[in-house]
């Protein structure tokens, strides 16, 4: 095990610990495609590639068409540090997300029509969008919060088509959705006008830079799933925090595991304590599915793939984090001056 780890170590630039390699050995004992093992063993896609690549050195793990299987030798090695293979009870019913979509069943039929013919990911803006159930999923769960009947709400970043969910339910007073992608913005504008809903206004902007004035202090709930680096996340977050009216306003926010290790969790959670001074109410694992967004053979992820070979099942997902503000809660309104940084971090590969 001290090997293993210490090889890591040397070769990558994120953190590694001795869980870390009994993550990953137990998902293989569940699963040989790749994608899965990330999946399941909830490291970082880099690092997971890393010491699979250490374990077949080692000759603890093979790797071939069939995908990635323990050796013999593997297989002693699991016995003796007493790894178990890794199981997953996800409720059959919510699919793990702790809400149920049944009142929403004809929106969701509604939603899938609509978006039936909405615009692919563009890989240019970290594009991905998750399964209309999540989408469905999170209204529920924003609605069960008290975050949506007559409030103001913020969409910051719109390719899972969120506002066109939430207009079909009618439930907000009013809607913003904001977005860098101008296809994507012309494609909620028509679906607004065609189903004759006025409370909506459509803006396209890239939020490196800050919102309109207007929208200071001007919302009750903002939504947001930024690209999975601290300097993103800061900065959707911050300018999210910033729009709301003030204190006891709800924010909602994506973070996942397949590229952020625990070590930038910690970071993260510590911005939102300490910078913006808001609390974490709730975090559900794995809430958000994405569906493989088309251009994965472009991305690192790719290339550090032991196998390459296109992911045939949903592997990435996110956790949903709401959180509060409180009396002195305060956001980021900044111009930031970053290019692929917004993007690209050690720890980040599907971009
Ligand atoms: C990643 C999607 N690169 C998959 C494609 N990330 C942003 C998608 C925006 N809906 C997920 C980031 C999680 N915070």
């Amino acid at each position: 095990m001290e090997i293993i780890l210490e090889k890591v170590l040397n070769r990558i630039d994120i953190p590694v610990y001795e869980r870390s390699i009994e993550n990953v050995l137990s998902s293989i004992l569940t699963t040989s495609d790749f994608w899965k093992i990330v999946d399941y063993s909830e490291e970082p896609l880099p690092l997971v590639a890393e010491i699979i690549r250490v374990l077949e050195e080692e000759g603890l793990v093979n790797i071939n068409d069939n995908g990635i299987t323990l050796t013999n030798k593997g297989l002693d090695f699991v016995k003796k540090y007493n790894i178990g293979k890794r199981e997953d009870f996800i409720c059959e019913c919510c699919e793990g997300r702790g809400v149920s979509i049944k009142p929403f069943e004809n929106i969701l039929k509604e939603f899938k029509e609509i978006t039936k013919n909405r615009p692919l990911p563009k890989h240019e803006f970290d594009q991905g969008f998750v399964t209309p159930e999540c989408t469905l999923a999170r209204v529920a769960l924003m609605h069960s919060r008290g975050d949506l009947f007559n409030k103001d709400v913020l969409v910051l970043g719109d390719d899972d088509l969120t506002s066109i969910a939430l207009m079909l339910t009618n439930l907000p007073k009013r809607i913003v959705a904001v977005d860098i992608d101008e296809e994507l913005m012309n494609f909620i504008k028509e679906t607004a006008e065609r189903l004759n809903y006025k409370n909506i206004e459509i803006i396209t902007l890239d939020l490196r830079k800050p919102l309109p004035n207007k929208y200071s202090k001007a919302f009750d709930t903002f939504i947001t799933d930024p690209p999975e680096t601290v300097y993103a996340i800061k900065t959707f977050i911050g300018r999210g925090i910033s729009s709301l009216k003030g204190e006891r306003k709800a924010g909602y926010f994506r973070i996942t595991r397949r590229e952020s290790s625990l070590d930038k969790w910690r970071e993260i959670q510590k911005i939102l304590l300490n910078d913006f001074n808001v609390v974490i109410t709730d975090i559900i694992r794995n809430f958000n599915h994405y569906i493989n967004w088309g251009y994965e053979e472009e991305t690192r992820a790719w290339r550090l793939a032991p196998i390459k070979k296109k992911p045939e099942e949903i592997w990435y997902k996110s956790y949903m984090f709401r959180i509060e503000t409180l009396k002195n809660s305060k956001g980021f309104e900044e111009e930031v001056n970053i290019g692929d940084e917004l993007y690209n971090d050690s720890e980040s590969s599907t971009t």
